[in-house]
């Protein structure tokens, strides 16, 4: 991972995820998050004809640093697992940290609980920040026909939690209602963990 000297400029296209020189790129494919999607049959009939990148991102994280701060763009491809839209994992941080999403491109939602029970789906369009508290979950969900592109901003050294989504799910699902609306359902297979 590069590390840049302080203060630093940094140009990128964030269409261009992959080609981005300096940082850690992670590819999440269907195959990595069929946990995540309801339906299960849609999965394996997708898988058994390809493994479609759902999303991708770069981060530069700033491990071990009292201070300072780590970033990253997101991409979200635009599709849908049987209702449920082009989604990302989705975790806790287990170390207080907040979090801001900016969005550069593209529409979606970004959903968050609190394991106090408080339970927030918001928009995120271009033009829009959205500011996550460290105690809440967090994911984001493409709801338009593009790339849905956004910037994360997080403070250094925060851990990451994904085991409680993947037993537990969301609250709540961003699905594809009637004539293509958004629409926001209780997630019947939601358990507190
Ligand atoms: C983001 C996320 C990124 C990918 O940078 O890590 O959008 O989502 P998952 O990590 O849930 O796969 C962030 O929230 N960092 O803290
Ligand atoms: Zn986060």
């Amino acid at each position: 991972m590069t590390t840049f000297t302080l203060p630093f400029q940094l140009d990128f296209d964030p269409h261009a995820l992959g080609e981005f020189p300096a940082s850690k790129t992670i590819i999440r494919r269907l195959s990595d998050m069929s946990a995540y999607y309801q339906d299960k049959a849609k999965v394996a009939e997708i898988l058994n004809a390809e493994d479609p990148t759902i999303y991708r991102f770069w981060e530069i994280e700033q491990e071990n640093a009292p201070r300072g701060l780590s970033f990253g763009v997101t991409c979200i491809y635009a599709g849908s697992i049987g209702r449920e839209f082009h989604m990302t994992k989705g975790h806790f941080h287990t170390s207080p940290g907040d979090e801001l999403y900016i969005t550069l491109s593209g529409r979606g939602k970004l959903a968050m609980f609190s394991r106090e029970g408080d339970v927030k789906t918001l928009d995120m369009l271009p033009g829009s920040m959205c500011y996550i508290p460290t105690a809440y979950a967090h994911r984001t969900i493409n709801t338009g026909a593009d790339e849905f592109i956004f910037l994360a901003v997080w403070p250094p050294s925060i851990a990451h939690d994904y085991e409680t989504i993947l037993k537990g799910g969301f609250p709540q699902l961003v699905v594809k209602g009637e004539q293509e609306a958004v629409q926001i359902i209780e997630n019947p297979s939601h358990q507190r963990v």
